[in-house]
């Protein structure tokens, strides 16, 4: 093939569109696990709005496909000749197509084989589909790019007794027997989609059903498809489906289009689900939960991907990507949609203090994880310019700052003035493929406001960095905050994309020594105006002055984290102590303390390092204890504000990051907490318990998640007896996976700290429990895995062991994360250890993985990318580590990782 139709880097700028439009398609399944026909018969057309070098008459058509057995093809019902059409290594090739016509393809594909789980894939004995981004194409030979919208009609065929369950988008038309003891079942989605929303799924399922009337009366099916026994686990999705059904025709007045709508479930999957029409195919992790199997962290989640999924039907089905680059449009869209039901699920619209909850694990998730991704090899904008493979960029990026560009225009806009740049949004582009630009417009037309510079947010990479300066004049009483935008050190790959100033929305509060906020009046304006206003940064500097001000004020910057930046501004540690005892603004409360965490926590770390003695103020250990027992705030909130930064975003913030001397550090505060306030935390264990029959309630979530953290910190005090009684009783009475997993984490922290093995008799007991719940296996895999080992007992030891154990397989992607990817990316002082074992065994895992799955390798790939940030030491045995990887792998997905990161 030559490099123009499969260069090896893919890039925005030479967007064309398609010379071929494919405007229905019906496609007929013999559904044999090692040899399955596919037989495809297409309506299409020379595409009117094609450039003139496509729209050529006489041109070819280039139809995409991949691991597929060519078997014939007819056009208008004339089998091809040969050298008419050409099958190859990319796909297929036909000559002297006409204007429009019927295209007949016939192909075959091994499902049984398929171990990538991208396309059509055998798990547990099922059929199952996995097309966004490129899928679609190892089923059958298509113009398998979002731009090429075709209406669908399915027909399955299958041995009855083997696939009693046959599945695809949209509505059931027909079924029924044929010879030989198999039958069919015809399927016809009304929509038009890309063909990445496509979805089939056959096997032996079961499902439980609801009846619902949406909005405007209609009846709808809703349906979640599980194996037989994971039926008492299907209640909570469903649960979820039909609260995410009613927030969307609320919020949004958006209503479900569909007679039908399923979710099924499956253990083999890369990630965590998908939003095919009327088809979502979801990992298990994400479906099946009760009170015995599942923590209220995955009840939360489960309740965020059913909803991100069922979102995606109007952002991202109904109106979808124009090209891949354009991936945030849905993926960024859906997110903050997602983000903004769950915070509606908690705290309804006005209860700030609860939706805070969720803002602040939101932005936990984004500083840790994409501000990492903005400082590496692999940083790119939101919309990025080029990729050489597509999965690669599913990214923290594209997702959750995606999720925070959309989220400013509600900040800029209110809500009605977002909700009125969505409605137009749906008004002009229903049906169509578009790009981040149309949605941009449509806010700003629907606003009335000239949006050209926010742009740059979707095509500059790096975190923002905002330098704050104030000043006050007691005499005149104005105050005048200065704010200074740019992007500190940018890695080279951001430093390319900075063109200019962003637009910012600043939300600002200014506090007084009684801790209450001041009625805010900006020079100029008539009157005061609230007590938190939104200024828009638009220039590299700027200065905001507020007048009226009596009394020297404490700034809270960027409340609520109104813009993915960073803010730097010099607060002394009783001023974070202040603002975390009396800021209005709860997420910025939080955020008090984590800045006072972070900066203690660091000077222990460089205290380490150099070998000299830690210690940790008693100002601030005080200032902790006043929050953990603070009666007004909410359990789950004191969950959160006692929570240290983690260790990953600790070194990440290190000139060098020294993974053992943040761990030093982070454990010695965790022990000076404990043991200080050892009194606090064993009454709070005992206040905040939930007796009773379990309730997964957002309140009885808090509660728990609070006496779980006493018991954490309890583990780590210098004699941790009473943490393992209590653990011990725990995990036996426990009637709900959250307390029986935190007790088995507080038995394993425990035995660390004490160096006994009083983990032991609860790990077995764990095992054989639960021996038939995958998903709980995962976790006992994950607990182990990620347990703080010591000089005697490295934990690379244990993981290599558990590898070894008869319920691992690198194939169940759950399964390989949870022993692997949480080693590797979620237990950083053992992954770094000093002799590189935790290198050499990523190395091997990501060659190992390479071979059968590449998207999941190259997620695991990523584990090494920030290697340049660390010690000189390690920082030598990671590159080692990268270019044996990068001189022994095959695909293009773990290539463009390592590739990108020793470049
Ligand atoms: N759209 C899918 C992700 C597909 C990933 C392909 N590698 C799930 C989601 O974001 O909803
Ligand atoms: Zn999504």
């Amino acid at each position: 093939m030559s490099d123009t139709v499969n260069p090896a880097v893919i890039r925005r700028a030479d967007y064309a569109a398609p010379a071929f439009l494919i405007d229905s398609v019906a496609l007929e399944f013999d559904l044999v696990p090692e040899r399955t026909i596919v037989k495809s018969t297409m309506r299409v057309r020379r595409n009117p709005d094609a450039g003139a070098a496509h729209g050529a008459p006489g041109a070819r058509l280039e139809l995409m496909g991949e691991a597929l057995e060519f078997i014939g093809a007819a056009i208008d019902g004339k089998a091809l000749p040969e050298g008419a059409v050409r099958a190859h290594e990319h796909g297929l090739t036909i000559e002297h197509a006409p204007d429009a016509f019927t295209l007949t393809i016939e192909s075959a594909c091994d499902a049984g084989a398929n171990t990538t789980l991208s396309g059509l894939y055998v798990s547990s004995g099922n059929f199952f589909t996995q097309c966004e981004a490129e899928g679609f194409r190892r089923i059958t030979y298509f113009l398998d790019r979002p731009d090429v919208m075709a209406t669908y009609t399915v027909t399955l065929r299958a041995d009855k007794a083997a696939y009693p369950v046959l599945l695809s988008n949209g509505n059931l038309i027909e079924e029924g027997e044929l010879p030989d003891g198999r039958h069919f079942a015809k399927w016809e989605d009304p929509f038009k989609k890309p063909s990445y929303l496509f979805a089939l799924v056959a096997g032996k399922l079961v499902s439980i059903d609801e009846r619902i009337r949406s909005g405007s009366g209609k009846e709808k099916l809703l349906q979640v498809w599980v194996e037989p026994h994971d039926l008492d686990k299907t209640r909570h999705a469903m649960d979820s489906l039909i609260h995410s059904i009613r927030w969307d025709e609320e919020r949004f007045g958006l209503e479900l289009d569909l007679d039908r709508f399923m979710i099924v479930a499956v253990s083999d999957f890369n990630m965590g689900a998908m939003e095919n029409k009327g088809l979502n195919i979801f990992n298990t992790k994400y479906v099946l939960a009760n009170q015995e199997t599942a923590t209220d962290t995955d009840f939360g989640n489960i309740e965020a991907v059913v909803g991100h999924e069922y979102f995606h039907n109007w952002t991202g089905n109904r109106v979808t990507c124009r090209d891949w680059f354009q991936l945030s449009l849905k993926e960024g869209l859906t997110v903050f949609r997602d983000q903004e039901f769950s915070a509606d699920m908690q705290g309804g619209a006005t209860d700030e203090a609860a939706r805070a909850v969720k803002r602040i694990e939101d932005v936990r998730v984004l500083r840790q994880m994409q501000f990492a991704e903005d400082a590496g090899p692999m940083a790119h904008p939101v919309r990025p310019e080029s990729f050489v493979e597509i999965n690669n960029f599913y990214t923290m990026t594209v997702y959750e700052k995606g999720a925070e560009v959309v989220r400013m225009y509600q900040t800029l806009f209110g809500r009605e003035g977002f909700r009125r740049g969505m409605d137009l949004y749906f008004k002009r582009h229903d049906g169509q493929a578009v790009t981040c630009d149309d949605f941009r417009h449509a806010m700003a037309d629907a606003n009335g406001r000239d949006l050209a510079q926010f742009e740059r947010w979707y095509s500059q990479a790096g975190t923002p960095r905002i330098s704050v300066r104030t000043a006050y004049d007691a005499v005149a009483q104005r105050y005048s905050v200065t704010l200074a935008q740019g992007y500190g050190d940018a890695s080279n790959a951001a430093r390319e994309t900075q063109k200019g100033p962003l637009l910012i929305p600043f939300a600002i509060g200014l506090i007084g020594r009684d801790g209450k906020d001041i009625a805010l009046r900006l020079e100029g304006e008539a009157e005061a105006k609230g007590t938190t206003r939104v200024i828009e940064l638009t220039e590299q500097e700027q200065t905001f002055t507020f007048v009226d001000v009596k009394e020297a004020p404490l700034p809270s910057l960027l409340r609520n984290f109104s813009a993915p930046v960073i803010v730097e501004y010099d607060y002394t540690n009783d001023e974070l102590a202040f603002l975390l005892a009396h800021d209005s603004d709860p997420f910025n409360r939080w955020e008090a303390g984590q800045r006072l965490a972070t900066r203690e926590l660091l000077a222990l770390a460089a205290r380490a390092q150099a070998g000299e003695p830690l210690a940790l103020d008693d100002s601030t250990v005080a200032a902790f204890s006043r929050v953990l027992t603070d009666e007004t705030l909410s359990p789950a909130f004191r969950d959160l504000a006692m929570m240290l930064p983690s260790e990953s975003y600790l070194a990440e913030q290190m000139a060098e990051a020294d993974p053992a001397a943040v761990h030093a550090a982070r454990q010695f505060a965790r022990k000076r907490l404990a043991n200080a306030l050892k009194r606090d935390w064993l009454s709070i264990y005992e206040s905040h318990a939930t007796p009773g029959a379990y309730e997964p309630s957002p309140e009885a979530a808090g509660h728990r998640a609070l006496k779980n953290l006493a018991l954490a910190y309890l583990a780590e005090a210098d004699d941790p007896a009473d943490a393992i009684r209590l653990a011990n009783a725990q995990y036996d009475n426990a009637n709900n996976m959250t307390d029986r997993a935190a007790a088995l984490a507080a038995l394993l922290a425990a035995s660390a700290s004490a160096g006994t093995d009083a983990a032991e008799r609860a790990l077995e007991d764990f095992y054989r429990r639960f021996e038939q719940e995958p998903l709980v296996i995962d976790k006992w895999f994950a607990l182990q895995a990620t347990q703080r080992g010591s000089a005697q007992r490295p934990v690379i030891d244990i993981v290599r062991k558990l590898m070894a154990h008869p319920a691992f397989t690198l194939r169940n992607p759950n399964r390989a994360r949870s022993l692997i990817f949480s080693f590797c990316a979620a237990n950083p002082s053992q992954f770094h250890s000093a002799d590189g074992s935790g290198y050499a065994f990523w190395a091997e895992q990501v060659v190992a993985l390479d071979a059968l799955n590449p998207q999941v390798a190259a997620r695991l790939a990523r584990s090494l990318e920030l290697w340049r940030r660390y010690t000189p030491a390690l920082r030598e045995k990671m590159r080692e580590a990268l270019e044996r990887v990068a001189g022994q792998v095959k695909s293009r997905d773990v290539r463009e990782i390592v590739e990108k990161a020793l470049a």
